[in-house]
Order: structure tokens, then C-alpha cells, then sequence
């Protein structure tokens, strides 16, 4: 075991005392411990240590006596007690139990549909869980990129044979793309298996996100060389959105719902400067969370020319998607 906090390794050597065993201190910071008792002393440290403590612990079975190196590659207790929380999901990961629904954007002026974003669903214990909640217990776990990994490529599979002309809007999060040239290849796999041209796919980056700015250009470059559009997502939500949609100068921008449906002088100005930055860059304004006729009617009078919303469509499954125009012609 690994702590480099001594309050832990106290702890922990309390624990094992009363089990009438004796840990021993083999590096710096690294104690080994009697591996019939450890069952028990992970349960006192899910119980007692701060979370922030419980992500400066490690454990390993040593192969030998000397050896250390299982430490190196090891994850924080912290993601080891969330696996076992979230044994269910892991479940779902390993047999890829998800689909995807589509929600409908359409373009204001002339009323068609020109594309859908994709979103994950799942089920867990009979209750639709949606993705926000996935990705949280997936974060605990260390299990993003699975998770965003399946989320691309159910988007992709299940848009096969209806999505036609229209655009495919897949979110992703770039934390979880370590190296696009290897991370993305069953995308592209994908995309060619189920006939989808990159072309079509435009990839959303949320606008929270932590990657450095650098690990992101190198992600939505190599999308751009694929022949995919970017979009950022939740645009308004968070400070440095129009500092970011100027360096980031994606092919659509989508304005948060909290601005769409806040009918306010401020939101109002808001969405004027968004709208006014994008026509300078050139870049698409989409409206989301439009959930009335009021609401489009106020954001296109802003000048916005996408909406997505309640109003126009729920997110549903791909079997009750409306079949495009040119394959009913
Ligand atoms: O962060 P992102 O924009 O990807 O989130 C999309 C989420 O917003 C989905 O979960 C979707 O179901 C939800 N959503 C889509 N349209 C509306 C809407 O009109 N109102 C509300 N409240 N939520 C919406
Ligand atoms: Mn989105």
C-alpha cells in the first residue's frame, strides 16, 4: 500500500493492529500489509478516510518480496471503492447495454430537419438513466472513456440507414481521447461500417471542459482532417465563452437552454453578442432547450438560425425517426 499521508498509514496500521496483524514499513510512504486482512481494512478506509484522502492511497499485490511496480500502474482507492459502487455499470460497459436516441435540429428559416444530436440512454434496475448520470458514476470509476468511446460509436450505429443527408451531432469529451490517432480508430471504423461519411458528423465540445487547450486543438484537428465539423455545446454557460468560440472557431455554436429560456434584457444581450461574434467568424448559431414558440421566436429574432428543443422534438429512438425527404422521393 501506498500513502504519502502519515495520518492514513495510522490508520491503517490501527486497523491491522486489531486484527492481530503488523504492517511493515518498506519504502518511503509504502507499507506492506497482511493480504488476508486487507478485505477488512479497505472497508474501514471507505468508512473513514476523507475522499480526499482515499485518492492518495494505492494497493498492490507484490509479486516477490522486493517488488513495488504494481504501485506505479495502480488506481487511487478512491476509483477502486467506486468500482465496486458502480459494479452495475461496468456491467453495462463490458456488454455495451446502450443506445442512443435522436433529437431533431431544424433550421428556422426553412422548417426542415437538418440534422440530430445523438444521446446515450441506458437502463439500470429497470430506470432509464440518462447520460449526465452516467458519466458521473463513469468519472468515479475512471470509466469515461469507455463510456465516451461507446457513445460515439452507438451514435454512429444506430444513425445507419435513416439519418440520409442530414447531420449527426455526437458529444464527446476530450479528456477522455488520450491520443485521437489511436482513440478514435473504432469511430472511424465505425462511421465506415455503418456507411456514415465523416462529412455528416459534427462532434460537440462542451464548454466545461478541462482539457488543455493545446490536448484540444490537437483532437478537433485531427476530426477536421477526418472531414468531420465541430461544434461548441452549452455556448453562454460558463464565463470565457466568447473568448473561447473565437479561438476555437467551430462550424456551429450552440446556445446553453438556461439563455434560451431565460427571457431577460441580460440573456437577451447575451445572445446578441454570440450571434454578432459568429456571423463575424462565420460560424452556424443554433438555439437549444427550445422548449415554446416563444422562445424560437425570440431567439431567431436574435438572429439565431438552428433550434433544438422540446418544441420541435423529444429525444427519441432511431425506429421512430421521421425518414428523410430524399428517401422518400
Ligand atoms: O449538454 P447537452 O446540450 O448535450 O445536453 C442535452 C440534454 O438536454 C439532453 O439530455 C436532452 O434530453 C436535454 N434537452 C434537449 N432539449 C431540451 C429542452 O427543450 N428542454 C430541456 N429542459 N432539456 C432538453
Ligand atoms: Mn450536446
Amino acid at each position: 500500500m501506498h500513502s504519502p499521508i502519515p495520518h492514513v498509514r495510522r490508520v491503517v496500521a490501527e486497523v491491522v493492529a486489531e486484527l492481530d496483524g503488523r504492517v511493515i514499513e518498506v519504502a518511503p510512504a509504502v507499507a506492506s500489509v497482511p493480504s488476508h486482512v486487507w478485505a477488512i481494512v479497505e472497508d474501514v478506509l471507505a468508512a473513514e478516510l476523507t475522499v480526499q484522502e482515499q485518492e492518495e492511497v494505492r494497493v498492490a499485490t507484490p509479486v516477490g518480496p522486493d517488488d513495488l511496480t504494481g504501485l506505479i500502474t495502480a488506481v487511487p482507492l478512491s476509483v477502486r471503492l467506486a468500482r465496486q459502487r458502480h459494479e452495475h455499470l461496468r456491467v453495462l460497459l463490458d456488454e455495451q447495454r446502450f443506445t442512443t436516441h435522436y433529437q431533431m435540429i431544424v433550421d428556422a428559416r426553412s422548417n426542415a430537419i437538418v440534422g440530430f444530436e445523438g444521446l446515450l440512454r441506458t437502463v439500470i434496475d429497470d430506470v432509464e438513466v440518462w447520460p449526465d448520470e452516467a458519466f458521473a458514476m463513469a468519472a468515479e470509476a475512471g470509466w469515461t472513456d469507455v463510456l465516451d468511446r461507446i457513445g460515439r460509436e452507438k451514435a454512429i450505429a444506430g444513425s445507419a440507414g435513416w439519418l440520409g443527408d442530414r447531420d449527426l451531432y455526437i458529444n464527446f469529451m476530450p479528456t477522455s481521447i488520450y491520443r485521437p490517432e489511436h482513440c478514435l480508430r473504432t469511430t472511424w471504423a465505425a462511421a465506415e461500417r455503418y456507411g456514415v461519411a465523416p462529412e455528416r458528423i459534427v462532434f460537440e465540445v462542451t464548454e466545461g471542459t478541462d482539457a488543455s487547450p493545446e490536448h484540444l486543438d490537437h483532437i478537433l484537428r485531427h476530426y477536421r482532417e477526418e472531414g468531420c465539423r465541430i461544434a461548441v455545446d452549452d455556448v453562454g454557460a460558463g464565463y470565457g465563452s466568447l473568448n473561447r468560440l473565437a479561438r476555437i472557431q467551430p462550424d456551429v455554436a450552440k446556445i446553453d437552454k438556461q439563455l434560451v429560456q431565460d427571457a431577460s434584457p441580460v440573456s437577451d444581450a447575451v445572445i446578441g453578442a454570440v450571434v454578432g461574434l459568429c456571423r463575424d467568424l462565420g460560424v452556424v448559431v443554433l438555439a437549444e432547450g427550445v422548449e415554446t414558440k416563444a422562445q424560437a421566436d425570440r431567439v431567431v429574432g436574435l438572429g439565431v438560425e438552428l433550434l433544438q428543443g422540446f418544441w420541435l422534438g423529444r429525444p427519441m429512438p432511431a425506429e421512430l425517426q421521421p425518414t428523410p425527404n430524399i428517401l422518400m422521393a
